[in-house]
C-alpha cells in the first residue's frame, strides 16, 4: 500500500485493482511537504480568522470549513489540482466533476475520534455511478493525530442508513459485524492522499497530539449524476430543480481543470 504517483498521471493495474478491491487507495506525495506546509498555513490562517456559522462549523470532532476553494485563492490552486482530478478520473473509471471541498481539522490534543460513516448517501446526486474522495494530508498525519481507518470491501455495502460522523456506536448496533472487519488503517505524510470511494465505511482517530491535524478533502461525482433534490448545505440556496444536471459553472468537470 502507498504508490507513487507520476507526473504523468499513470495510475497501474495494481492501483486500480487495490481501489476496486477495498475501495481505497494511498498515493505517496501528490504533493510536496513544501506545498502541504504552504496550505496548512493558509488554512490555519482561514480558521483562525473565519467566525463560527455558515460554511464554516466548529465542533468537538473536527473544525469544517465547506467550499474553501471559492474563498481562498491559495487552496482553490490545490483543490482544482489537475493530478489529483485525474487520479480521482482514473480511478472512477468516468468523468467526474468537484462536488465540493472542505478543510477538516482536528483541534491539537482533544479532537474526537470521526465515527465510521459512509458518505455518498449525504450527497444530493441522483444514483451518482461513482464518488469518492481525496484526503490529503497537510501534515505527516501518524494514528496519533487522527488518521483514517477504513473497512476493506465496505464499499460494496448497499444497505446502511445514513450514518452520523459523531455518534460512535449506532454503526456497530447496525451492524455488530462490521467491528470484526478487516481495517485499513492509513497513517499519511505531509502530501500524501488517500482516495476513498463514496461508498466506504471510513472513520478518523482523535488527535491527542500538540500539532493541529489539518486535511484538505477535495470530493468528486460522477459528472453526468442529476441533482436529486436532496437538501444539503450546498445546494440549498442555488435553486436547482431535481433531476437537472449540476451546473458546471458551480461544479467544475475535472476536465476543465487545466494544466500544471
Ligand atoms: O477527517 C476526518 O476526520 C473524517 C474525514 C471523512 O469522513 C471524509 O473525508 O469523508
Amino acid at each position: 500500500m502507498g504508490h507513487e504517483i507520476q507526473m504523468d498521471m499513470e495510475i497501474s493495474q495494481e492501483v486500480l485493482d487495490e481501489y476496486q478491491r477495498n475501495g481505497v487507495v494511498k498515493v505517496e506525495q501528490v504533493i510536496s511537504p513544501e506545498e502541504a506546509a504552504h496550505y496548512r498555513e493558509v488554512t490555519l490562517e482561514i480558521l483562525e480568522t473565519t467566525p463560527h456559522g455558515g460554511s464554516a462549523r466548529y465542533g468537538k470532532i473536527f473544525h469544517q470549513y465547506v467550499d474553501v476553494w471559492r474563498d481562498s485563492e491559495a487552496l482553490r490552486e490545490l483543490t482544482l489540482h489537475p493530478k489529483v482530478g485525474a487520479v480521482a478520473e482514473k480511478l472512477a473509471g468516468m468523468p467526474m466533476r468537484l462536488w465540493h471541498d472542505h478543510t477538516l481539522a482536528k483541534e491539537p490534543s482533544k479532537a474526537q475520534p470521526t465515527a465510521f460513516h459512509q458518505d455518498q448517501m449525504k450527497w444530493p446526486f441522483d444514483k451518482p455511478r461513482h464518488t469518492l474522495s481525496a484526503w490529503i494530508a497537510l501534515q505527516d498525519t501518524p494514528v496519533e493525530r487522527g488518521c483514517m481507518s477504513f473497512l476493506a470491501g465496505s464499499h460494496r455495502l448497499e444497505d446502511l442508513p445514513n450514518l452520523g460522523t459523531g455518534d460512535q456506536d449506532r454503526w456497530k448496533a447496525e451492524r455488530p459485524d462490521l467491528e470484526w472487519w478487516p481495517r485499513l488503517t492509513m497513517p499519511l505524510r505531509a502530501g500524501d492522499c488517500t482516495f476513498h470511494h463514496g461508498m466506504i465505511m471510513h472513520a478518523a482517530g482523535a488527535n491527542v497530539t500538540e500539532e493541529w491535524r489539518v486535511a484538505h478533502v477535495i470530493i468528486f461525482a460522477d459528472r453526468d449524476a442529476p441533482y436529486s433534490g436532496a437538501n444539503h448545505v450546498v445546494t440549498d440556496p442555488l435553486n436547482l430543480t431535481a433531476g437537472q444536471q449540476m451546473p458546471d459553472d458551480r461544479f467544475p468537470p475535472v476536465s476543465t481543470f487545466g494544466d500544471r
